[in-house]
């Protein structure tokens, strides 16, 4: 590392929006001061209220979260936002375009913006987008806001590990709502029908108000549906209202504490398994692994007698 550790975590202290980034860089690389520099963070995390948004490719996800950070902006709070692996960049049209409305937030101060690609072999998504979340809210950001694409088990994961889940959807998907992937309702703290300057916004928001009220209610919250024109900035407020009564609902109720809760226990539980994962595959195992495939395939053990004798190297003697 170029700057020392203890300099770099100094100059995050004092607030340096290029410490934070090049902190950001180090956790996501998996850099080996990475567990340090996390474990030195920890202590100042928890202030930040993290929302999730997420939706289907394209469903105006950056342009709704833009125009969500200006509202949020009006009161002075600051902002990190996180863009998970997105199908179009976070700071191309949506975020720095031609949309007068949206212009402010790339050079907004207050306002710190990262995107996050898929990772490979280094480890869980997951853990990446909350690690880096907690980075941003050990800066000192007083709402912490995530993007994820919801096609994927993982990214719906990192979106229901926010406090509030927002899922947008546009009017298009109205004949789809029948088989809508569940996972991506069931999350649901509010439901954004985005685009509604389209035609069918109005029938696709009846029809997920009645498959809301069908299903029990979720510990004595009903997901409000609201509509949306990201780009205009229209409902966008109304939103945001219902993301701030939400968040006094969890904390009026306890479930704030438990969510906190579960989140500790599921990241413990996934440095537990990422740490066995890479304590398990050294250059023995990997060797005794192609011998051992070897072996299955000439009909000399089965698949489950090899995974006997790696757990055995593993284990020692
Ligand atoms: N008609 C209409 N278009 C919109 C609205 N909001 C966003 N768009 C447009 O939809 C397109 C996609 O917007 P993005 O904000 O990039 O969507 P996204 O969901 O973040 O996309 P990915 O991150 O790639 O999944 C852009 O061309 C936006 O200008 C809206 O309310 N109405
Ligand atoms: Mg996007």
């Amino acid at each position: 590392m170029a700057i020392p550790k203890e300099e770099l975590l100094k100059r995050f202290a004092g607030g340096q929006r290029a410490a934070l980034s090049k902190i950001i860089t180090l956790v996501e690389n998996h850099a080996t001061s990475f567990p340090d520099v996390l474990d030195e963070l920890y202590p100042r995390t928890g202030k930040a209220y993290r929302i999730g948004i997420t939706g289907p490719p394209g469903a105006g996800k950056s342009t709704l979260v833009s125009s969500l950070v200006q509202t949020i902006r009006t009161t002075e709070k600051t902002v990190g936002v996180i863009a998970v692996d997105p199908s179009s960049p976070f700071t191309g049209g949506a975020l720095l375009g031609d949309r007068i409305r949206m212009q402010d937030i790339g050079t907004d101060p207050g306002v710190f913006v990262r995107s996050m690609a898929t990772r490979g072999s280094l480890g869980g998504l997951a853990e990446a987008a909350g690690d880096v979340a907690d980075v941003m809210d050990a800066f000192g950001k007083d709402v912490v806001i995530t993007e994820t694409v919801g096609v994927g088990q993982c990214e719906l994961d990192i979106a229901e590990a926010c406090y509030t889940t927002v899922v947008v959807i546009v009017p298009e998907s109205g004949d789809a709502v029948q088989d809508m992937k569940a996972g991506l309702m069931e999350i649901a703290d509010i439901l954004v029908i985005n685009k509604s300057d389209r035609d069918g916004a109005e029938q696709i928001a009846r029809q997920t108000r009645a498959m809301f009220e069908l299903r029990d209610e979720r510990n004595g919250w009903d997901p409000p549906v609201i509509l949306t024109v990201a780009f205009k900035g229209d409902g966008i407020p109304e939103l945001y209202g219902h993301i701030e009564k939400h968040r006094q609902f969890l904390a009026e109720s306890g479930l704030l504490e438990k969510h906190r809760q579960s989140n500790v226990e599921a990241t413990i539980k996934a440095i537990v398994e990422s740490d066995l994962h890479s304590k398990t595959w050294n250059e023995a195992t990997l060797d005794r692994l192609e011998a051992l495939v070897g072996d299955v395939m000439v009909g000399k053990v089965t698949p489950r007698q090899a995974s006997g004798v790696i757990l055995k190297m593993i284990e020692g003697p």
